[in-house]
């Protein structure tokens, strides 16, 4: 196009760099273990969400499968999925949390 005309290879990688980066959608899972109140303190311990946002994501998840609780870059995504993995096994619950591109 007429902006790339002539130095091409530098314009591709100036536009590259102003690229925003893949985001990700970080998910918890159903299962019939995990009690309510367990899953509100985790959305509002890791994902900075207020009470009533936290419990309304855990009926979403409870009664749909699943449901997003936020949406980060991949090193941002993969910390909190660990995170709250290992925070859900430090309490022997099955709660899991994943993550997949948005
Ligand atoms: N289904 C669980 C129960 O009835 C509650 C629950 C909600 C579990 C969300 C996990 O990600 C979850 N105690």
């Amino acid at each position: 196009d007429i902006i790339n005309s002539g130095h091409e290879k530098q314009l591709e990688a100036v536009k590259k760099k102003v690229q925003p980066p893949p985001m990700f959608k970080v998910m918890l899972n159903n299962d019939d273990y995990t009690p309510m109140d367990f899953v509100v303190e985790v959305l509002m311990q890791f994902f900075n969400l207020d009470a009533e946002k936290a419990n309304q994501i855990m009926l979403t998840v409870h009664y749909r499968g699943k449901a997003v609780c936020g949406i980060y870059t991949a090193d941002v995504a993969e910390t909190k999925v660990m995170q709250v993995n290992q925070y859900a096994r430090k309490h022997q619950h099955p709660l899991l949390c994943s993550m997949e591109q948005a």
